[in-house]
């Protein structure tokens, strides 16, 4: 593969056209508190497993996106250690005994620098790599992430992580209104329940694709073979 050409990935509603020097890996959230029992995910009262099946097929694609040296980003959901960025209605919300900040079972829960926290450790960033810290659900918001995509040119994503109609849907949706075409392997997102998942697929790409559009791994990692 040439970083010029432009690859076609069959996907719904209709085959995703991508240049792969301005196409990016954006990787949400695969962090050890969503996706780890003990993790703020459980605590919200969720099955982690839900989740753990998007690790492998993240892996490749990552693989995928590392071997012909293109664009990876990586995002992490989390508060500064003294909280001064946790909007006091995020904290509370719930009505969790144990909420941000506090101390869970892989250090303080969703704080910067804390064990559970970080990236897991079967997808975790390379140095070059950026990893963009996030004090809310969508990846834009309150981060320099526009920038640094600006920067590179990268003008589509594929977008993976978790979870699907939480963080990752508010991407999508905040990329979509800056200008960004998004593609989202279905395999490699993940819901705690089944029926977000679906939908939450079908709302990317109902309408001709008024968020983006749909596709599998297998399909992204075809077409760039
Ligand atoms: N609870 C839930 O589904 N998700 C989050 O709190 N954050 C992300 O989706 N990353």
């Amino acid at each position: 593969m040439h970083n010029t050409d432009i690859i076609s990935v069959n996907a719904e509603p209709y085959s995703f056209e991508f240049s792969p020097k301005h196409c990016a890996l954006l990787i949400i959230d695969m962090q050890r508190d969503f996706l780890e029992p003990g993790g703020f995910g459980e605590m919200l009262g969720n099955d982690v497993s839900q989740l753990r099946r998007t690790i492998e097929p993240n892996q490749k694609l990552l693989a995928a996106w590392r071997t012909q040296q293109l664009t990876v980003l990586h995002t992490r959901e989390g508060h500064r250690p003294d909280l001064s960025d946790l909007p006091p209605a995020k904290k509370i919300r719930g009505r969790s005994k144990t909420s941000i900040g506090d101390p869970g079972p892989m250090g303080r829960i969703l704080v910067r620098g804390e064990i559970g926290h970080d990236i897991i450790p079967e997808l975790y960033p390379l140095k070059t790599e950026p990893v963009i810290d996030k004090p809310g659900k969508g990846a834009f918001f309150a981060t320099d992430l526009h920038a640094i995509l600006q920067n590179r040119g990268i003008t589509q994503l594929i977008v993976t992580g978790v979870t699907t109609e939480v963080c990752v849907n508010t991407t999508i949706r905040e990329a979509n209104d800056r200008g960004y075409d998004c593609l989202v392997p279905s395999d490699c997102v993940g819901s705690y329940f089944p029926e977000f998942q679906k939908m939450g697929l079908e709302m990317i790409k109902a309408q001709g694709g008024i968020f983006g559009w749909v596709s599998h791994s297998r399909e992204i990692l075809a077409a760039l073979a």
